[in-house]
């Protein structure tokens, strides 16, 4: 699915829109069913050591994660995108019908760019500790978890569900229409966020979606996440693409070509290499990783 004309200007005015219905059933089920199996094996890893009781099998995925966390939040450790690496979630990153809205919005030449992630935000009530959870991303703009020098690149944020995300579930909220203010100040305590001094004065507009929708966002439209009030996780990748040629924001960390017109050659197709571009950017760091907060 292309975005059509008006969808391109309200992004261009308003720093987001919801692209509804983009991604089919069949583009989103290998990532779920891969990950349904990751959980699965390292659910019964825990089991065996004894941090799991219950490996509640039969429960579905929408709300199997959150049964487990309970009981131990190690649960998620190397769940994310770059760790788990499966060939599913790589395949995903070059997915045609994805793809397609991030030409409409940034031309022909695409990098998948290495800030991404996979959450799994479980019930609030399954959490067991006391103050902020880091499953609630803080106000902030997506220019400030980037090198400086990656202000003037633009990075498109995709954010979609692989559940419903409600408000109940804890789904993302953004200010729009400010994609003229370029960056805001940044502070580096408790998660990157907004400095107060900063914080525009608009009203949080909640983006409630189901699987299938992508939000896309620029990389100076102020979002944070919500609590997760409900009994079921709130599952989500958020993405990020940009013209090729422009800097990633994040040099320590692989970028690639996800789709080139002009030299279809040049995009990587191949999963064992960008697994080991991940691993070789993990054994061998080199670059900058790093948030721009003071
Ligand atoms: O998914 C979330 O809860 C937060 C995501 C986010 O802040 C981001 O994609 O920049």
């Amino acid at each position: 699915m292309k975005l059509t004309t008006e969808q391109i200007a309200e992004f261009n005015t308003r720093g987001v829109i919801i692209a509804r219905e983009a991604l089919t059933y069949d583009d989103l089920q290998p990532v779920i069913d891969e990950l349904s199996a990751w959980i699965d094996a390292r659910a019964q890893t825990l089991h065996d050591e004894g941090k799991i009781a219950d490996l509640h099998e039969d429960a579905p995925f929408a709300t199997r994660y959150g049964l487990l966390f309970k009981q131990c939040p190690e649960i998620g450790h190397g769940m994310d995108i770059m760790h788990y690496r499966g060939r599913a979630i790589f395949e995903f990153l070059r997915n045609e019908n994805l793809l397609n809205l991030l030409e409409s919005l940034l031309g022909p030449e695409l990098i998948c760019n290495p800030i991404q992630h996979l959450r799994a935000k479980p019930p609030q009530a399954y959490e067991n500790r006391e103050g902020p959870s880091f499953h609630n991303a803080p106000w902030h703009q997506d220019a400030g978890v980037m090198m400086p020098e990656a202000e003037g690149s633009d990075v498109v944020t995709c954010w979609l569900p692989l559940a419903e995300a409600t408000v109940e579930t804890g789904c993302m909220e953004v200010l729009p229409g400010l994609v003229e203010t370029g960056y805001l100040r940044h502070l580096a305590a408790g998660g990157t966020t907004i400095a107060p001094e900063a914080m525009p004065h608009i009203e949080p507009l909640p983006l409630e979606c189901k699987r299938g929708d992508v939000v896309l966002l620029s990389r100076f439209t102020p979002h944070r996440s919500t609590p997760n009030y409900s009994d079921q996780c709130r599952w989500s990748l958020d993405l990020r693409y940009q013209p090729t040629g422009h800097h990633t924001g994040r040099t320590g960390h692989p970028d690639f070509v996800a789709r080139s017109r002009r030299d279809p050659s040049s995009e990587l197709t191949d999963y064992e290499e960008w697994c080991r571009l991940w691993i070789d950017a993990f054994e061998n760091p080199r670059g900058v990783v790093a948030h721009r907060g003071e």
